[in-house]
Parts: structure tokens; C-alpha cells; sequence
């Protein structure tokens, strides 16, 4: 084999040293010192504008390495940077010495925080190699090759095997241009070389994602609970997600994750899913130490009716004590709700409607049926006994007015006259923010599905990262609404769901009141900003600045998160301590098997190397 000299320096490895160190990072890097109004941009999901939670597939690709003998961390720098203000990257990341550094840019919102990063991990260890991955550093793997801070980006949705080979060959030497999916630079010619992207397993089994007795078995091998905390209060909370298929059959036009997406970044012809018996094992694990609910990603309906049967019947023989969430992405015609009824003891449902409007909904290629569909599917959940049923919609869909936007309260209003308030519904409006995911039809094509991209290129995104509101922020207009309008018509709409909660109970008096205020005080956050712009430079814009744009992205207001929460069944969190104790048991005599069968022979190959 061709040896690339990958590496300036020799690297040796310890036999209880680290091989690998995967780092997330947050949204913005000095978000606890710059200041801008974040608005709802994360409203609908647990992390705050940061974006705190790592991609699962650190869990997996960190479990997949420690199988083959490595020693592989995960260290949630954005996490540590919003519960710990004092916490010092810096230091943090100096003391860290492992052989290669991995950071995520997963999703967009994260390019100036992951590139920074980059840079005070080059600060210093210059002679460690860092790789970026995921399915934003897919898209734009030749922008970020060309950087100085990285060294090689690995590309798809499935990295665990090329990571271990590029590893593998930091570690013992080898030839990179056989490392699977990776773009790299020649070290002697400086050249660009893109590996053919053809590692696309077509399952994900029979390895979990995430791998959560990875988690568990490296707090109990690292010691270092704090750095793999999911996200603020996944403690309090500790709600797992399992994901049922790597892809998505979907086309919705705005989705980053589409079918059309993954073929573009990640070369994927059809989704790979996971087998229902893995699946089913991955539940019977979770429940070993968590008592909270059990999101399934994706409608399990998208593998097929046997699929999906398949999943339930299996389930149907387990004795289920957890929630178990299931989404919804078309209106249910048969009894497949009652299906989960009877395998199911406690579920509830996720329908990311987007739009009450037919017409919206065809564009944006989702619940491309009547109302009367998806109000039907809504009664049948609801005659099954489902404990609650989540509705989403969105702001900034192609061809959605302002006036298309704001008017779903309507619909919301005939759902809870049609089912005569039942407390189990309820519902949630975002805005498309900060970006149109990369990748999707509307950034690709974006006159095709009316949009207009404000910028294109990965440095654009960083740039507009930095911006003093997230209006700033945005990636795009719609043919059907300029930014401003998709701004106020977020703001306006969230005003709507709120006085909808109020008239029908859903809140009490004293929320209501302090939700409107919340709203209020962000969009007048955002009006000041655009007033501060208009202004000619110099001090006194400066000033208008930063009194305008006074939050920092750890602590931005929260209009709707509090209602995310399924409760929980008996206020129970986690499992017995029989059952703790027995998987800590389990997992560090698998981390003493994994030492003796993987870590010394592969520790007694490097010595025999260098020697
Ligand atoms: C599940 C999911 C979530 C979950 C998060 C689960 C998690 N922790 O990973 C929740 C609901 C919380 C979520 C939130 C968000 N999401 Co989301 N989400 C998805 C969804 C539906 C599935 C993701 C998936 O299949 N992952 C599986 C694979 C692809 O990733 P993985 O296994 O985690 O990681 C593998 C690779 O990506 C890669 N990799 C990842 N990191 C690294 C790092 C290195 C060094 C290497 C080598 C490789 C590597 O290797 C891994 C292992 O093989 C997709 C849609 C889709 N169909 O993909 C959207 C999607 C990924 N989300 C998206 C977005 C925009 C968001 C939000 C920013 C939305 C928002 N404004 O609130 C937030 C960000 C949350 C945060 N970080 O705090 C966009 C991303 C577009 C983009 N390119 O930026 C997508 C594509 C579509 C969408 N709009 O929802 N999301
Ligand atoms: S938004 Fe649509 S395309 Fe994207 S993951 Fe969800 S169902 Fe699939």
C-alpha cells in the first residue's frame, strides 16, 4: 500500500490514552459574549439557539470504534458552554490530547460555531488532524477542505466504517485514497482528492442510533458524565429517540433529509432502515434504565404496511412500560392506528402538518390530502386511546401568505370544536429558520419551488450566523413573502396559538399573559435591530446595536418548549436500581472484553510498528 504521509508527526497510541475525540459544537461560538435576538428559531425542539444536542450518529460512530479496540469520547462543547458559564474552551480543549479530533456540521445553524472551534483546536494541538462530517460538511466538503483547519471531511450518512478506516490509517499509516466517502488534501502535492462516495449501507442494522450503551458504558469507562449530556435537561428528562431509517422515501420541498437530498449528499438510492427485531431490542434496552417516552424518528409506515406491522407485532409481545411516540407523515386511511392500540399500552402522535391549506401543503409536498383526511386520522388516534396528538405548522412555506400563514388558528379552532376540546391535543407553529436546509429542492432549485436564497455559499452562512436578529439570519424569501413579512407573520401567528389556548383553556391565565409578553418583547428585540441598521455607522448605531440585540443564544426567551413535554408516567424517570445496577454490570464486563479481544491486539500491532 501507497503510504500518504497523512500525518506530520509520528503519532503513537497509549494504551489508555484516546484515539478519537468527537466534539460538538455550538450554533455560534462566542455566543455567551454577542448578543442578537433568536426569536422562536428553536422554540419547537428541547435544545435553545445554540443547538446544544449532538447528532445521535456520534453515539454510533463512537461505539462502532470502541468495538474495534479505540478509545473514542464525545465531548458536547455547545452543552458545557450553556449549563456551565464559566466553562473555559480554551483550557478545555488544550488539555485534551487524542490522535484525531472530530467535530459535527450536521446542520447548517452550526457553520460558525464548528469552524471556530476547528480553529482553537488547531490553536492548540497544529499537528492534529481534525475531520468534519455530517450532512451539512457532506454538501459543502470542497468549501471546507479548503480550509487550513481541516484536514479531511468525511462525507454520507453512514461514517462509522470510514471513520474507523481513516483512523486505522492515521494510526498504522495507509493509503487514504482507499478511506471510504473521503474528500482530503494530498499532503505532498496540496491537491484536493475526493474519494467516490459509494459507502451507503442499505440497512442500519445491526448497529443502534444512536447506541446508547455506548453512552452509558463511556460515562462509566470516561467518568465524564457532563460531556455527554445530550442537552440543559436531559437529566430531569431523559427522553430517548431511536431513528427507524437513515433517509427518508419523503420529498417535502424544504427538507434537508428529503429523498432527493440524500441521493445529492449522500449518494442514497432508498432509505436504510432499521430491522423491526433491532428496533424492538433497542426499546427493550432503553426501558432497562429510562422511564421516559421513546420517540420512533420517522413513520414507520415509510418501510412498508409489513414494515410497520411487523414493528407493532413484535412490540405487541414486549411488556411495554414506557410512552412510545410515533410520527405521522401521511393521514392514517386504515386501522393502523388501531394496530398500536392493541401492541401499544401508551402512545401519542406527532403530525408535522405545516400548513391547514391544501394548496400550501401540495407545494411543500407534505399531507398532500383533504382536511377532512387528516381530521379523520386525528378522531381515529383519538378513539384509540393515543395520549396525546402533537400538530405542527410552519411559517415560510412556498406559496404561504401572511395572511395563508396566520389563519391556521382557524383550523385549529374546527379541530377542537370537532373533538369538543379534548386536553390530549395540541398544537405548535415555527418559523422555516434560520435556513432552508441545503440540499433540499427549495435550495437547489429555489425559482422552482419560490424561494430566493439570500446566500449560497458556506462563508455566506457563517457570516450570517453573526447577525443581530434572526431575521438577519434568514437564508431566504419566499415568492409569496419577503423576510419581514415571514417575521411578523411568526410573531402574529404565535399570538393567534396562544389566544387559542386561552379561549380553550389549553392555558392558564397568568401563562397566557407571560407567553404575550414574551412574544412582544422579541418582536419589538427585532424592530429595534431594524431601526439600529437604518442608522448611519459610528457609536451611536453601535450602541442602538447592542441595546437592541440583548440576548445571548443560551438564554433566549422560550415561547412554546414548556408544552413539549409528555409527562411522565408516575413521575418515574428511570428505571429501578436492579435494573441500573444490572446494566452497569453487563456493560463494563463487555468494556473488559473489549480491552482483552480488541484494544491489546490492536495496542500490540502499533508497538510492534514502531518498534
Ligand atoms: C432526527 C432529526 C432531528 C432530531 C435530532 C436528533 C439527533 N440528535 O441527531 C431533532 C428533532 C432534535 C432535530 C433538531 C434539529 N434539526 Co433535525 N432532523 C432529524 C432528521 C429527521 C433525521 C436525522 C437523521 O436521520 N440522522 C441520521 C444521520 C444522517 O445522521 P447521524 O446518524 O446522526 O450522523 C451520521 C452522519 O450524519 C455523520 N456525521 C454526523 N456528525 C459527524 C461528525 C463527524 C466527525 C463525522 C466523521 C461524521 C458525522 O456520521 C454519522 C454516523 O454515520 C433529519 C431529516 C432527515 N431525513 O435526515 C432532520 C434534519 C437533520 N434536521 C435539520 C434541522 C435544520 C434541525 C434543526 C436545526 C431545526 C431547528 N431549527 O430547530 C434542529 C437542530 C437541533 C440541535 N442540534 O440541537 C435539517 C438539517 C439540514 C442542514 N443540513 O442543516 C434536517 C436534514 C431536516 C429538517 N429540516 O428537519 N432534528
Ligand atoms: S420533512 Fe419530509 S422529507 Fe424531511 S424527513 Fe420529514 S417526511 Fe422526510
Amino acid at each position: 500500500m501507497k503510504a500518504h504521509s497523512c500525518l506530520p508527526r509520528a503519532v503513537y497510541m497509549r494504551l489508555f490514552g484516546t484515539d478519537l475525540i468527537l466534539l460538538h459544537p455550538p450554533s455560534i461560538y462566542d455566543f455567551r459574549e454577542s448578543h442578537s435576538e433568536y426569536g422562536p428559531i428553536s422554540d419547537v425542539i428541547f435544545s435553545t439557539p445554540v443547538f446544544e444536542m449532538y447528532p445521535m450518529g456520534f453515539t454510533s460512530m463512537a461505539g462502532y470504534l470502541e468495538e474495534h479496540g479505540f478509545n473514542a469520547r464525545i465531548v458536547n462543547i455547545a452543552q458545557r458552554m450553556v449549563s456551565e458559564p464559566g466553562y473555559d474552551v480554551d483550557a478545555a480543549i488544550a488539555k485534551l490530547d487524542p490522535i484525531l479530533f472530530g467535530l459535527d456540521l450536521h446542520w447548517l445553524p452550526h457553520a460558525q460555531g464548528a469552524l471556530k472551534l476547528a480553529e482553537i483546536v488547531k490553536k492548540h494541538h497544529p499537528q492534529t488532524p481534525v475531520v468534519f462530517g455530517g450532512l451539512s460538511a457532506s454538501y459543502f466538503h470542497e468549501e471546507l477542505i479548503r480550509s487550513d483547519l481541516i484536514d479531511f471531511v468525511i462525507r454520507g450518512d453512514s461514517c462509522e466504517e470510514p471513520l474507523r478506516q481513516l483512523l486505522a490509517c492515521v494510526v498504522f499509516g495507509g493509503d487514504l485514497s482507499t478511506v471510504k466517502n473521503l474528500t482530503w488534501k494530498d499532503a505532498g502535492t496540496g491537491e484536493i482528492r475526493i474519494n467516490p462516495l459509494d459507502h451507503v449501507p442499505p440497512s442500519i442494522s445491526p448497529r443502534p442510533v444512536p447506541d446508547i450503551s455506548y453512552v452509558i458504558g463511556s460515562v462509566l469507562k470516561y467518568w465524564k458524565l457532563r460531556d455527554v449530556i445530550p442537552y440543559g435537561n436531559w437529566l430531569n428528562y431523559p427522553i430517548t429517540a431511536l431513528l427507524t431509517s437513515r433517509g427518508c422515501p419523503m420529498h417535502c420541498s424544504a427538507c434537508g433529509g428529503s429523498r432527493d437530498a440524500y441521493h445529492t449528499i449522500c449518494a442514497r438510492e432508498h432509505p436504510a432502515y432499521r430491522s423491526p427485531e433491532d428496533l424492538v431490542k433497542d426499546i427493550r434496552f432503553i426501558q432497562r434504565f429510562s422511564r421516559a417516552p421513546i420517540f420512533l424518528i420517522h413513520d414507520l409506515r415509510n418501510g412498508g404496511h409489513k414494515y410497520a406491522q411487523d414493528i407493532l407485532a413484535l412490540l405487541g409481545d414486549e411488556r411495554l412500560r414506557n410512552e412510545i411516540v410515533f410520527e405521522l407523515t401521511t393521514p392514517v386511511l386504515d386501522d393502523y392506528l388501531d394496530q398500536i392500540r392493541r401492541s401499544v399500552p401508551r402512545w401519542s402522535l406527532e403530525i408535522t402538518l405545516e400548513s391547514h391549506l391544501e394548496r400550501v401543503r401540495h407545494l411543500n409536498r407534505r399531507f398532500q390530502c383533504s382536511n377532512e383526511k387528516i381530521i379523520e386520522t386525528i378522531g381515529k388516534a383519538l378513539d384509540n386511546g393515543v395520549r396525546r396528538v402533537d400538530i405542527f405548522f410552519m411559517v415560510g412555506l412556498p406559496g404561504q401568505s401572511y395572511e395563508d400563514a396566520i389563519g391556521f388558528d382557524g383550523f385549529c379552532r374546527e379541530i377542537l370544536e370537532r373533538f369538543k376540546g379534548d386536553r390530549r391535543l395540541e398544537f405548535f407553529i415555527a418559523p422555516l429558520a434560520p435556513f432552508v436546509d441545503p440540499g433540499s429542492a427549495a435550495y437547489d432549485h429555489p425559482a422552482e419551488h419560490g424561494f430566493k436564497l439570500r446566500f449560497h455559499s458556506l462563508a455566506d452562512h457563517v457570516q450570517a450566523l453573526t447577525a443581530p436578529s434572526w431575521k438577519e439570519m434568514l437564508n431566504y424569501e419566499t415568492d409569496a413573502m419577503t423576510r419581514h413579512e415571514i417575521v411578523a407573520a411568526t410573531y402574529e401567528a404565535m399570538r393567534r396559538l396562544q389566544r387559542l389556548k386561552y379561549e380553550w383553556s389549553m392555558t392558564d391565565p397568568g401563562a397566557y399573559q407571560a407567553a404575550m409578553q414574551r412574544i412582544d418583547k422579541s418582536q419589538a428585540a427585532v424592530m429595534a435591530v431594524d431601526a439600529a441598521m437604518k442608522m448611519p455607522a459610528g457609536m451611536a448605531r453601535d450602541t442602538a446595536m447592542r441595546a437592541a440585540a440583548n440576548t445571548q443564544a443560551g438564554q433566549a426567551l422560550i415561547f412554546q418548549k414548556n408544552y413539549l413535554i409528555w409527562p411522565l408516567i408516575r413521575g418515574q424517570r428511570f428505571a429501578s436500581i436492579g435494573s441500573l445496577t444490572a446494566i452497569g454490570a453487563f456493560l463494563i464486563t463487555k468494556q473488559i472484553w473489549v480491552l482483552i479481544s480488541r484494544r491489546l491486539p490492536l495496542f500490540a500491532r502499533r508497538m510492534l510498528r514502531r518498534g
